[in-house]
């Protein structure tokens, strides 16, 4: 468990980015969800071979969006033929969007249906489990940043949820998700490797070897792995930090398009040295 000045880090770091993403803010004239290919390109790393990799961007409870994109994932799949192919969920499923519930029991389905369906762990989810275990610091940040809208999926009444003792708010986040949905998500892995490629829901440390990554970085590091134009030995695939566009550098490739209110989600496919963007926009 963090300590509360760690806690207290988080929640100095969301407000402050909270500002800034407000001028992301965009329109597009079709309501219909729709796809985008963007061009393929070349480029010197790769995947492990032989692999077709397609890693989902923060999800953030929009079920709709997700939905769509597992779509247009199969079509390009069967469109380019078939080969060993994974699905990489970058975390963040839950939170800010209205479906949290249905973005969790879609993705627990796929996890077993479809072969290759890897999910990763988010602070978001991160911030769930900490308040489902009754850190009272972590349920004010978790509650003010989308843990609201994940518990109404989940039917909470929250009206007097925050006049309520922690131990008795983790209570009530625990009965409402169920313990075997919330020991799954505990469970979750944070990091993927294929090839020349590192996924991971923040970044890395500069200057920290991969291996000896710590989770805290992995799921919440913002300005010293964004601002760094090290090379890391990897790309490193990430969310986690929301960007209008794909973000595709020579160290990382942030695809966090802000689904939850830009209603664009992204995927980024990769297969050897080849990439593309797969992207479903619900512009209404
Ligand atoms: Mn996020």
């Amino acid at each position: 468990m963090q300590n509360w000045r760690f806690w207290l880090n988080k929640l100095i770091d969301l407000s402050r980015r909270a500002g800034s993403a407000l001028s992301l803010a965009f329109t597009l004239s079709s309501r219909k969800l729709r796809k985008i290919w963007l061009n393929r390109s070349k480029h010197a790393v790769g995947t492990q071979a032989g692999e077709r990799i397609y890693a989902i961007g923060d999800v953030h409870g929009r079920a709709d969006l997700f939905q769509s994109l597992l779509k247009i994932i199969q079509a390009d799949g069967k469109q380019r033929g078939q080969i060993s192919t994974r699905i990489i969920m970058l975390g963040d499923l839950i939170d800010r969007g209205k479906s949290s519930k249905q973005v969790l029991e879609l993705v627990r389905h796929f996890e077993g249906k479809i072969e290759g369906f890897v999910v990763l762990a988010g602070n978001h989810e991160e911030m769930l489990i900490e308040s489902a275990r009754g850190n009272g610091t972590v349920q004010n940040l978790w509650l003010d940043n989308g843990g609201i809208a994940t518990l109404g999926s989940f039917g909470v009444d929250v009206k007097d949820l925050r006049d309520k003792e922690p131990s008795q708010i983790g209570e009530c986040i625990t009965k409402a998700i169920g313990e075997d949905t919330l020991a799954w998500i505990n469970g979750l892995p944070t990091t993927f490797r294929s090839g020349d490629y590192l996924f991971c829901h923040a970044g890395i440390r500069p200057g920290v070897p991969i291996r000896k990554q710590k989770r805290e970085d992995l799921l919440w590091i913002r300005d010293e792995f964004l601002d760094s134009t090290e090379e890391f030995g990897i790309v490193v695939v990430h969310g986690h930090t929301e960007t209008l566009n794909v973000e595709e550098l020579p160290n990382r490739i942030n695809i966090d398009t802000a689904a939850y209110r830009t209603g664009c989600l992204t995927a980024l496919a990769l297969e050897g040295e080849d990439r593309w963007l797969l992207q479903a926009i619900d512009s209404g």
